[in-house]
């Protein structure tokens, strides 16, 4: 059994220009797994924190190398373990989980590679704690991001991701051949209407000037060129509400409101009452609790609410999440959390509780990271977020499920 080697760590720039680590695991047997991180823009206040480049780069190739040189790699439980005691914080603000993730995720990707196996079929492994079957294979459903605003954008748009979703029912490339006709179609309104068609950090449209019933207007019409809303295709927001909380208020600025719980539930239902909308992420402020619920029991049957913010890719708040019925869906960003155990337990969390899982990139990421469509695969997550259907970093997560495609249903 081959052994860890050496672990080092750089710097590389990620999407908006910013630094961010890529860190090599080497065991003997001359495997790498490389890692890039991503990180976020709006951020939930208990993720766990990023450290600054230079700091992190320094603990991966220096304290956490000498500690974890020489470990099975194929332990992945008692490395993260061990990265976590090591760190010894709740919020990992020691190492960082920018540090830890990093090593976590390239031993994963180090260990599939010397087995000479795809790294959804280790990821499977590990997860399942059995052999990976081609037979149980499942395709995360895209759900694009093609209209930006929030922090992602500085469009005086409120509401961070408005998106379009194919079907369940489509294969993989057919969905995403969906979302790139309806991002065309998209383009083109925008122009006709003399809106800019510049873009946001996650690949989507960012004109000036949009109001969110404006958004889902562009966005039913654009999918509706060539497919049909409620049918073939569904609409979703990622609101990222904390964006634009105060003292308990929610400000739309662009329409002059200014919305306690009670009426920003009434906002959205008049939305959902007009557009086909099946996925709702961060209605609320990550601790405006009450109206999380209220907002599930209102809105939640015929629609996702997805918890972002709120529950961070950590059991402890998902298991507060479940216990007060505040959704029925969860993103899952490794980076929230620190380790790719932590990560499984979540998942593993959500789905007894029978949630469907959304896996996501950040708006800050990387086009050498491709993690994400590998997991969604190896957990059987029912959707994928990864923006727009353009950009490097942006489509190399739809490539790498093309790629998975490919590799399963090859047409010799
Ligand atoms: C979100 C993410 C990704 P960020 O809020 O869901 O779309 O954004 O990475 O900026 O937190
Ligand atoms: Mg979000």
């Amino acid at each position: 059994m081959s052994k860890i080697k050496a672990i080092s760590c750089h710097k590389i720039l990620n999407s908006r220009g910013d630094w961010t680590i890529e860190t090599h695991v080497e065991l003997d047997d001359g495997a790498v797994g490389i890692q890039a991180i991503p990180e976020g823009a709006s951020k939930g206040e208990r993720e766990a924190v990023s450290l600054p480049v230079d700091k992190s780069v320094h603990i991966v190739s220096t304290v956490i190398d000498d500690a974890i040189r020489g470990e099975n790699p194929e332990d992945q439980e008692g490395i993260d373990r061990m990265l976590i005691e090591m760190d010894g914080t709740a919020n990992k603000h020691h190492f960082g989980g920018n540090s830890l993730l990093s090593v976590s995720l390239a031993v994963a990707s180090a260990v599939s590679n010397s087995k000479g196996i795809e790294l959804y079929e280790y990821l499977s492994a590990q997860f399942y704690k059995k052999p990976f079957s081609k037979a149980s294979l499942q395709f995360p459903t895209p759900v694009f991001n093609v209209l930006n605003g929030g922090k992602h954008a500085h469009n005086g748009l409120s509401f961070q991701e408005f998106m379009v979703i194919p079907s369940r029912a489509y294969s993989i490339d057919k969905a995403i051949e969906i979302g790139t006709n309806i991002y065309h179609s998209l383009k083109t309104k925008l122009i006709e209407e003399h809106l800019d068609v510049d873009v946001g950090d996650e690949g989507g449209f960012a004109p000036n000037n949009l109001t969110v019933p404006k958004a889902l207007e562009f966005l039913k019409a654009a999918a509706s060129e060539q497919y049909k809303p409620g049918k073939d295709v569904f609409f979703g927001m990622d609101v990222a509400a904390e964006s634009f909380y105060s003292e308990g208020h929610y400000k739309i600025r662009e329409e002059n409101l200014e919305l306690n719980d009670d009426k920003l539930i009434e906002y959205y239902e008049k939305l959902f009452k007009k557009f086909e909308i099946i996925y709702l992420e961060d209605p609320f402020y990550e601790r405006d609790y009450q109206a999380w619920e209220a907002v599930y029991k209102k809105l939640g049957n015929n629609c996702m609410i997805v918890g972002d913010d709120l529950v961070v890719t950590n059991t402890k708040y998902l298991k507060k999440a479940i216990e007060r019925k505040m959704i029925n869906a969860v993103i899952v960003k490794p980076n929230q959390v620190g380790t790719l155990t932590e990560t499984f337990d979540f998942v593993r969390m959500a789905q007894e509780a029978k949630m469907d899982i959304i896996l996501s990139h950040r708006s800050g990421d990387t086009a050498e990271d491709t993690f994400i469509a590998d997991l969604a695969v190896a957990v059987g997550a029912q959707f994928i977020k990864s923006g727009a259907p353009v950009r490097g970093e942006r489509v190399a997560k739809y490539n790498r499920l093309l790629e998975i495609l490919a590799i399963n249903n090859p047409e010799d």
